[in-house]
């Protein structure tokens, strides 16, 4: 196993700062732009991530790694310079989302799978060219009355291991993310009873693939209620079942998981990442890789207005310094008074 795979994954979730998910697909980029009326062509998703990677004092401080999808890694900045080179100048670590989407699973009503295997040897080799030096791939898992089925979750962290494998052996590092979707009227035990056997199957299924886990880096979501649950869960709550389930279901040789925030509120994924990190003495670096709570700010300042970039930089530069202080468990609520 490379030495570096190592030192990559535990560089990702170090303390003060965490990963930057800019990895939307077309499809969803596109309704992120629609959201604040800007027109999504390869100019100007490139002008937008152009600027959110421009922002110097988020990516020195706080973004460790950024994750681009497939457009963005070939894409050169106004100047010229590759994308890809502006992220390394900055000391962060580029990344590459190299799953194909989640797809219905057959024989399965309402179950997903993701795709993206076929091929990826050729596909590694090539980000690796391109300078990605760690790779990520998402498997969704939804919760409703009859599911997730043991057949679902089993497909889904089988092709999660298999991609690792492969990743490793190109000498990129695997973020896995098994995202339990937090949409749905579940309670919080609900989603702690289908997290724990997730997590269970993706380690074992990693094991099994011969998976360096000290090269890896798990990206899951928290313990957390359904969105139209009627009993919702509180930060501490949050937190606790979170770490209670991962101590049992996810080995301390992990260094780094690095949560996303799957529909939270920007404020509750920074107040849940600093709960988790306020209970202290835990076996794994907590730190975050979050799309839309990092961006959601930034994008709704930028508008797809070239004047409104140092607002949207200011906008991105204060979360991820929000989020960097939560993987220190020092992030307070009266810090958020000075959202720009
Ligand atoms: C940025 O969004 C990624 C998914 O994009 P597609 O659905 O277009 O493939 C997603 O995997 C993201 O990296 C993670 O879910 C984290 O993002 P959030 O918004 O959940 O923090």
């Amino acid at each position: 196993m490379a030495k570096s795979l190592e030192i990559v994954a535990a560089a990702l979730g170090a303390p003060g700062g965490g990963i930057l998910a800019a990895d939307e697909s077309t499809g969803t980029i596109k309704k992120r732009f629609d959201s604040v009326h800007a027109k999504s062509t390869e100019e100007t998703r490139r002008n937008y991530r152009e600027m959110l990677f421009q922002t110097e004092v988020a990516m020195r401080e706080n973004i460790s790694g950024v994750i681009l999808y497939d457009e963005t890694i070939r894409q050169k900045a106004k100047d010229g310079t590759p994308l890809v080179e502006l992220i390394k100048a900055a000391g962060t670590i580029p990344g590459i989302k190299v799953d194909q989407g989640a797809k219905p699973m057959a024989g399965h009503p309402g179950e997903l799978v993701t795709e993206g295997l076929t091929g990826l040897r050729d596909r590694l080799a090539d980000y690796y060219e391109l300078g990605a030096r760690f790779a990520k791939w998402r498997a969704v898992i939804n919760i409703a009355s009859h599911i997730p089925t043991p057949a679902c979750i089993r497909a889904n962290m089988h092709a999660l291991a298999r991609y690792a494998a492969l990743c490793q052996e190109a000498n990129i590092v695997p973020i896995v993310e098994p995202e339990v979707l937090m949409d749905g009227d579940h309670d919080i035990e609900r989603c702690y009873e289908v997290t724990e056997a997730t997590l269970r199957s993706l380690f074992a299924e990693l094991y099994e693939q011969r998976v360096n886990l000290e090269g890896t880096v798990l990206k899951p979501s928290m313990v957390i209620s359904g969105s139209k649950c009627t009993n919702r869960a509180g930060v501490e709550e949050v937190a606790e079942k979170t770490v209670h389930c991962f101590r049992r279901a996810v080995p301390a040789a992990i260094p780094s998981i690095v949560f996303l925030s799957g529909g939270q509120s920007d404020l509750d994924a920074t107040a849940h990442l600093n709960a988790i990190n306020s209970l202290g003495n835990l076996p794994w670096q907590m730190s975050f890789s979050y799309g839309r709570a990092l961006q959601a700010a930034p994008l709704k300042a930028w508008s797809g207005k070239t004047e409104n970039e140092p607002k949207a930089q200011a906008a991105l530069a204060h979360r991820a310094a929000m989020n960097g202080l939560a993987t220190q468990g020092a992030w307070k609520p009266e810090l958020e008074k000075a959202t720009p």
